[in-house]
């Protein structure tokens, strides 16, 4: 009989530009990282320029952050909730990020951003378009961590068909090139609780799903 191996570190090429490596990412290594940062700059929900706050909860580390109040969204050293720099970036989280975008094509990336996004149950990422980062030639690479959540990409335009991936436990998507600003959004199952792998930490009972999002950004 023949065994059948799980997909583990194969890169999938979702458009030339998206590149999905499965289960790339170990939750139990990154998790206690993330609850340490969380502890300097906590998770907290941002307000739009329209005036509505954002669902999502999110803090950042490395040299920018990015934030959004009512004037608007930009990358900032500091924390505005503590005045401080924000944490710096652990060494493990940059080689991760290093390594998903070499095994993407992405040679020498050097985020110099991290956004941490908390899902609770029901929340949802609005379409939107990542273009407040200066060099639009460097990849994202995004780690998902915890529940799968409901991934949803388009085109270029707001209106181009969009398709569906589910994002699982240390999933990573290296997005780049052609695919630098297609329209994206994210949303959680509504349910109460969700099983996730986060519930083995205590710093996130309420929380479903981490994403993190490295970038290029000064
Ligand atoms: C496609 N975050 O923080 S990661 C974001 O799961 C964001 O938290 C989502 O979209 C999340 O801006 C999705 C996947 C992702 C990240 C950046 C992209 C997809 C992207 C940039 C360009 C195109
Ligand atoms: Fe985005």
């Amino acid at each position: 009989m023949q065994t059948v191996l799980p997909d583990i570190d194969r890169p999938i090429v979702l458009r030339p530009g998206i590149v999905l490596l499965p289960r790339r990412a170990d939750s139990a290594e990154l998790l206690p990282n993330i609850a340490r940062l969380l502890t300097e700059a906590p998770l907290r929900r941002m307000t739009v320029p329209g005036g509505k706050l954002m669902s999502v909860a999110m803090s950042n580390c490395g040299e920018l952050g990015w934030t959004s109040d009512a004037t608007g969204y930009r990358y900032r050293a500091t924390d505005p909730l503590s005045g401080r720099p924000w944490p710096a970036m652990p060494a493990v989280l940059r080689a991760l990020a290093n390594a998903c975008a070499s095994a993407a094509g992405f040679d020498d990336f050097a985020p110099d951003a991290c956004l941490i996004n908390g899902y609770a149950p029901g929340t949802k990422l609005s379409r939107h378009r990542d273009s407040d980062e200066h060099d639009l030639t460097a990849p994202i690479v995004s780690v998902s961590l915890g529940a799968s959540a409901r991934f949803v990409f388009g085109g270029l335009a707001r209106t181009a068909p969009a398709e569906t991936v589910p994002l699982q436990d240390g999933d990573v998507l290296v997005w780049g090139g052609p695919m630098r600003l297609v329209y994206h959004g994210v949303g959680m199952p509504d349910r109460r609780t969700i099983p996730s792998s986060l519930h083995s930490h205590p710093a996130f009972a309420s929380l479903a799903r981490i994403n993190l999002t490295f970038r290029r950004a000064g």
